[in-house]
């Protein structure tokens, strides 16, 4: 997808099936992104890092209703999908873009892509539409990155061994095998960077400070 650089600030984002470590690679990269040998943050800039869903007060509450609803009463479809955009659309708005105008990077673990794996892809329900949907809840935000952590569903499976599913990760095998098969075709749809999971920890790290470091000459 075209990169827009009319915000002074940075946008990535971490994209990738459960266990793929977008939580290890956030806490890495940040360390990296902060040091004076990435030399991405002039004095005045921070990095802010953040998620979704729950990257806002509002987004916390959505997150909690999202992966634990009251009485393990599911969502359907519909009402899920337009859940996860209104978490959107508040992160946007409350947090992203005045963060990106303040000359800020963002970091973030998902974002629009993980709408269309998980409920496109996964659930089934019109891609069309989630675009349009993407649209009104991004108000056309695009990342200037996005690093796609690229990891077999059995090594995610292996990873999360005894701990305890969310209602999503619950969803059983064929689910999470098309959301990610999902994730290889918008990866290729929407030229995101491929990131080599299985790696060590440090290597995935350095892939990821890899892809970051053509951002930061970009004018
Ligand atoms: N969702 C959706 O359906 N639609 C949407 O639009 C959005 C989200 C935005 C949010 O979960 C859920 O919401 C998610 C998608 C859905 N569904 N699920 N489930 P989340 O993002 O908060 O959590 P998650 O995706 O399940 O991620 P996670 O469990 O937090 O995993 P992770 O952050 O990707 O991985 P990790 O915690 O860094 O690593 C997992 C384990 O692997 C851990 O023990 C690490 O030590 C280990 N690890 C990490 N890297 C390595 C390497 N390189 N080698 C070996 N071991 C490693």
């Amino acid at each position: 997808m075209a990169v827009d650089h009319v915000q002074p600030g940075r946008f990535v984002v971490l994209e990738g099936i459960d266990g793929c470590g977008k939580t290890t690679q956030l806490q890495a990269v940040s360390r990296w992104l902060e040091s004076p040998e990435a030399g991405c943050l002039p004095p005045d800039r921070q990095l802010i890092v953040t998620r979704e869903p729950g990257g806002t007060p509002l987004g916390l509450a959505l997150r909690e209703l999202l992966l634990h609803p009251p009485g393990g009463a599911a969502p359907g479809s519909t009402a899920e999908l337009l859940l996860y955009a209104a978490d959107r659309a508040q992160h946007v708005e409350r947090t992203i873009r005045p963060a990106l105008a303040a000359g800020h990077w963002v970091l973030s673990d998902r974002f629009s892509g993980s709408t269309a794996a998980y409920q496109g892809h996964g659930r089934g329900l019109d891609l069309a539409l989630i675009q349009q949907l993407e649209a009104v809840a991004t108000a056309g935000l695009q990342p200037d990155l996005t690093l796609w952590l690229d990891l077999p569903l059995a090594e995610s499976l292996r990873r999360r061994g005894g701990r305890a599913a969310d209602r999503i990760e619950a969803e059983g095998a064929s689910f999470l095998e098309r959301v990610a098969e999902g994730f290889a075709t918008l990866a290729g749809q929407r030229g995101w960077v491929r990131i080599d999971a299985m790696a060590p920890v440090d290597r995935v790290t350095a892939a990821c400070c890899a892809a970051l470091r053509g951002l930061v000459d970009v004018p």
